[in-house]
């Protein structure tokens, strides 16, 4: 029995009143607290809010293990998602079991505290598999819950004290007990929501419309503004693209909330996740569409899910869930008839002409100023995408060294910057390898830390550049791989990130010798020297890696030009 009409009675939050909550925030000023991530800080919010019911707080380490095990919390409930406190190891062995902390946001606010109930060290490859499919750092969750997640989860209840602040769109966020109030005003009984953390173009805008009226429901525009995939549209452009479009939809038949979750990208999972996220939000359909949330490519180069595995998997669990399913239906433009349809009724299929733009087109013809036709997407979100992601030969960038110490970076770096400077247009910084630790991080010595250190920093710099439409260009030795991707996702948010592995061997760096610190490196008098007597990741797939040896220095910085033209990032 699907539910046909919603239930829009109040659903439990975990927020105090308002007195208790003044009170409890005084209180909770002397508590050890936690500084929460931004991650967690989404995840905080929609637990407080009842987004998460029917969690109470942080998982404990029972909950986790039936959750990551078969999706169930101890108690039988179905929950997909594993949502733990996740700590440094310092910080859990600093507590006692069944004390309270303070939850603070990143300016130091007291956002809730929590009863640590459970302290554990998960096994995260085990996360990784059965969670999210594969132990593979291609999957962003995979590579966050192994890079960035920290080693110990907490777990236990959690008291709310106030919502975390959002200073953007506050007239477009509501919780669930706010929207559910605003179905019941409105008369809405029937509402199916739309998850998105892309813009929507008219192929969307058709496929809700046509949901809502098969559902005879109400349409909810639903997109994620916490975080989503690396690299995707950041969500202040998408918010605007989504108002354009919200005009399109009959009058009062369609309306649009921000969901402020952190998305994980995990498929079928993440599938009948959102699905309660939504049940809970007091809608009674929900569209899935084909490869839901999916995370992209794996190492292989294959997909980690199969396009229809999270429609099964919702399917399988859909009156647990609550919320009826309308599957996706692929649009597509057919030109003779000049509308779209769903690929699988069009019968004349041979006799008419199907065209479609792939996300990847569009990256493509954004990125180099190209022409995206009408029957595609409105134009103001073009104009607004345009706004945001200008052509790439105007955007800044980022080219990436990287490669032994006397591997010929820094010389490389020097005459690649000149050439850019007489090419013109856009400012260049050096960010080299002896400048960066005698300015940003002279404090700093060579452990695997202070490495990790410098050249998050350098990164830090390098986005930063890149985003104000800067050249930034690094020479670091940045021996670690994990390290030089967060660097790249950094980057990518704003701009390309270009790795150049310099790729002389080490026997000819050492030949070469130039500051004289192999010799001592062999010595033994410099400690962890990297080739020597420390490690060095070789780049699986920079964007270039340039031979040295029995190469002129201004050959090698031309290769670098060749490649930044055939990228697009400047015209030749
Ligand atoms: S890292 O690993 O990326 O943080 O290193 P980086 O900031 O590029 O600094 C490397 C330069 O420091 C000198 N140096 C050492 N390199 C490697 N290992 C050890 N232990 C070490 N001690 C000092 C060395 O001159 C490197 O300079 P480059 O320009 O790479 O030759």
């Amino acid at each position: 029995t699907h539910p046909m009409q919603n239930n829009l009675a109040p659903i439990p939050e975990l927020y105090v009143s308002y007195e208790s909550a003044q009170k409890l925030k005084v209180e909770a000023a002397d508590l050890v607290s936690w500084d929460l991530t931004p991650r967690q800080i989404c995840d905080l919010e929609l637990l407080m809010n009842g987004g998460f019911n029917p969690l109470k707080g942080f998982l404990t380490e029972e909950d986790y293990n039936g959750v990551v095990e078969n999706m169930r919390l101890a108690d039988g409930a179905l929950w997909p998602m594993p949502i733990n406190l996740d700590v440094s190891e310092d910080f859990a062995a600093s507590l006692e079991e069944g004390q309270d902390i303070a939850l603070r946001d990143q300016e130091g606010v007291i956002l809730a505290t929590m009863t640590v109930t459970d302290s554990w060290v998960p096994n995260k490859a085990r996360e990784a598999e059965k969670v999210f499919g594969a132990d593979d750092d291609a999957h962003p969750a995979v590579n966050y819950l192994h890079n960035q997640a920290g080693k110990v989860y907490l777990g236990g209840p959690v008291t709310g004290i106030q919502q975390p602040v959002h200073y953007d769109f506050r007239g477009r966020r509501d919780t669930p007990n706010e929207l559910r109030a605003y179905f019941r005003k409105m008369g809405w009984r029937k509402v199916v929501a739309f998850q998105t953390r892309n813009p929507l173009h008219r192929a969307h805008q058709e496929l809700t419309f046509r949901a809502a009226k098969e559902a005879q429901a109400n349409l909810l525009i639903h997109p994620v503004v916490g975080m989503t995939k690396p690299g995707d549209v950041d969500h202040f452009t998408r918010v605007r693209c989504y108002e354009a479009v919200l005009d399109k939809y009959p009058a009062s038949t369609t309306s649009m909330s921000l969901l402020n979750l952190a998305m994980r990208m995990a498929g079928p999972r993440e599938a009948v996740w959102h699905g309660l996220i939504r049940a809970n939000h007091g809608c009674s359909h929900f569209i899935v569409g084909r490869d839901h949330a999916g995370p992209g490519k794996n190492s292989a180069g294959e997909d980690f899910y199969g396009p229809y595995d999270a429609q099964d998997l919702f399917r399988a669990h859909q009156d647990e869930i609550g919320i009826e399913m309308v599957d996706f239906k692929h649009m597509v433009w057919v030109q003779e008839r000049a509308q779209y349809e769903p690929m699988d009724e069009i019968k004349d299929k041979d006799d008419v002409t199907i065209l479609n733009i792939s996300g990847t087109e569009l990256r493509r013809r954004l990125a180099e100023g190209l022409e995206i036709p009408e029957w595609f997407s409105f134009p103001e979100v073009v104009k607004e995408l345009r706004k945001t992601k200008p052509p790439r030969s105007k955007q800044g960038f980022t080219v990436f060294f990287t490669g032994f110490s006397g591997s010929g970076k820094s010389t490389i770096a020097n005459a690649l910057m000149v050439k850019l400077m007489e090419m013109g247009g856009r400012p260049v910084t050096l960010l080299d390898g002896d400048i960066v630790r005698k300015n940003l991080s002279s404090e700093l010595g060579f452990s695997k830390e202070h490495r990790d250190l410098n050249i998050r920093r350098i990164g830090y710099v390098a986005s930063e550049i890149t985003k104000n439409g800067g050249i930034a260009i690094c020479a670091p030795i940045a021996p670690y791989a994990t390290t030089r991707r967060a660097v790249r996702e950094d980057v990518e948010a704003f701009g390309a990130f270009v790795e150049v592995h310099v790729a002389t061997s080490i026997e000819e760096c050492e030949r070469r010798d130039r500051k004289g610190l192999y010799k001592l490196a062999r010595e033994g008098k410099i400690k962890e020297f990297t080739g020597i007597s420390d490690p060095y990741d070789v780049p699986a797939n920079p964007e270039l890696s340039v031979e040295t040896e029995n190469v002129e220095v201004d050959n090698c910085a031309h290769q670098v030009i060749l490649k930044l033209e055939s990228m697009g990032l400047i015209s030749g």
